[in-house]
């Protein structure tokens, strides 16, 4: 039965987005049975990093004096700031109250005690049920920092695989910090040193294929600051060059870069500390260009990067661009971006991750993105029926399954 007419088109939109589930290509979560690792409840979601930096805003207090709190201390001095003393406006607080609500709480009572005693009565497990099927979410891909002592000990112990929860091999310390990093390969039994000799590469690419078949990692990715550049003779250039590349190309996983992060220009402020800054865009079109056997997968942190990395991925199909990254995850970010994507890649590309941390927020990242995410494909549409398209509703289904998933696993899979 073809849509003839923007009522019936804004319906059958909003319920396809609705029901479609998405596989989540970025996030920071972990099943139970990574134990503390996993974030969930309400004093964790409040604590979100996100909100920490908005409540400095505010405040007096000494950063050393709010990490000295307990958790719940914290999760406190947040709520009474940002959510008694001011309106929630913040998208960061605005997603806890679309939560409480999913979760059918009561919102207007503004009572943090009773939200504590809801969540106290849960098992994470139940929770992680739960909150996929609220945030109508198929699956996730972690981010797995084999530098990280705690995670590495789940690893090589207790690891226990669960389906919803994909491995990402992350390769910040090894790329960004490779002279403080290195010692710690080398006590883990790879001959590398200081100097990059070829016995040296080899053993790092030794390293990158133990742990891609450990996590069955999905792709490799690493976060990388405006300054990043390739070619380059660097410690990261030569390695990326020389090891992750190769491996990427030999094991067939895409490379994801995550571009335009300034680490810590506020170290006191902890996870929140990082900023933003505009990228090179010619480091990935020379990427893209000079390795066409190699998929990467592409999201930039800059709002001034967002059109030339859709003109990037007009030129080279093997850029999957994805997500509105972090600053850029805002309604008017999302809404504006999203369009641009569509009207210069029409529907190839990945319009959103969730980069949750906390279990809970797969709630509300989604919610929110499927709302602008749909508004703006909805206007799409509108646009076609106006020039006399006729659309069925299989058709905004198959559309809406690649964008909210379908297309990075269709990367995963396509050969080059
Ligand atoms: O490097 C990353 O993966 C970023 O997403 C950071 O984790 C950042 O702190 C974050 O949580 N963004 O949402
Ligand atoms: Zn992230």
């Amino acid at each position: 039965m073809p849509i003839l007419d923007t009522g019936c088109l804004r319906s059958t939109v909003e319920k396809v987005i609705r029901e479609t589930e998405v596989t989540d290509v970025h996030t920071h979560l972990y099943p139970p049975s990574f134990g503390d690792l996993l974030l969930w409840g309400v004093d964790d979601l409040i604590t979100y990093h996100y909100l920490v930096a908005e409540t400095f805003r505010w405040i007096e207090t000494p950063y050393e004096a709010y990490w000295d709190l307990t958790t719940q201390e914290r999760a406190d001095l947040i709520w009474r700031t940002l959510f008694n003393e001011n309106s929630p406006i913040a998208e960061s607080c605005r997603g806890i109250l679309t939560v409480l609500q999913k979760l059918g709480l009561d919102v207007a009572a503004r009572d943090l005690p009773a939200y504590r005693d809801y969540f106290a009565k849960l098992a994470p497990a139940d929770y992680v049920d739960t909150v996929f099927r609220l945030g109508g979410v198929k699956d996730v891909v972690m981010t797995n920092d084999p530098f990280d002592e705690t995670e590495r000990k789940v690893w090589l112990e207790s690891y226990r695989p669960d389906p919803r929860f994909k491995a990402a091999l992350r390769l910040d310390p090894l790329l960004n910090g490779w002279d403080e990093n290195r010692q710690q390969l080398a006590s883990w039994g790879y001959s590398v040193e200081a100097t990059m000799s070829p016995a040296c590469l080899k053993e790092v690419r030794r390293f990158l294929r133990e742990w891609v078949e450990r996590m069955e990692a999905v792709y490799l990715a690493v976060s990388l600051p405006p300054t990043f550049m390739m070619p380059e003779e660097s410690a990261r250039g030569v390695l990326v060059r020389e090891c992750v590349l190769p491996v990427c190309a030999e094991l067939d996983r895409p490379f994801a870069m995550m571009i335009g992060v300034k680490k810590l220009v506020n170290p006191r402020l902890g996870l929140a500390g990082d900023a933003v800054g505009k990228g090179a865009i010619e480091a990935v079109e020379h990427l893209c260009s000079e390795y066409p056997r190699n998929k990467f997968l592409v999201t930039m942190l800059s709002r001034e990067n967002q059109h030339e990395l859709c003109v990037a991925a007009r030129k080279f199909r093997n850029l999957m661009i994805f997500g509105c990254w972090w600053f850029l995850n805002n309604p008017s970010l999302v809404e504006e971006i999203t369009r641009m994507r569509l009207e210069l890649l029409g529907l190839s590309f990945l319009p959103q991750h969730s980069d949750a941390r906390v279990l809970d927020q797969l709630i509300y990242k989604w919610e929110h993105s499927r709302r602008v995410i749909g508004e703006v494909l909805c206007e799409e549409y509108a646009d076609l029926l106006s020039a006399g398209w006729r659309l069925e509703e299989d058709e905004i289904r198959r559309d809406v399954g690649k964008l909210l998933g379908g297309n990075f696993r269709d990367f995963l899979e396509r050969q080059l």
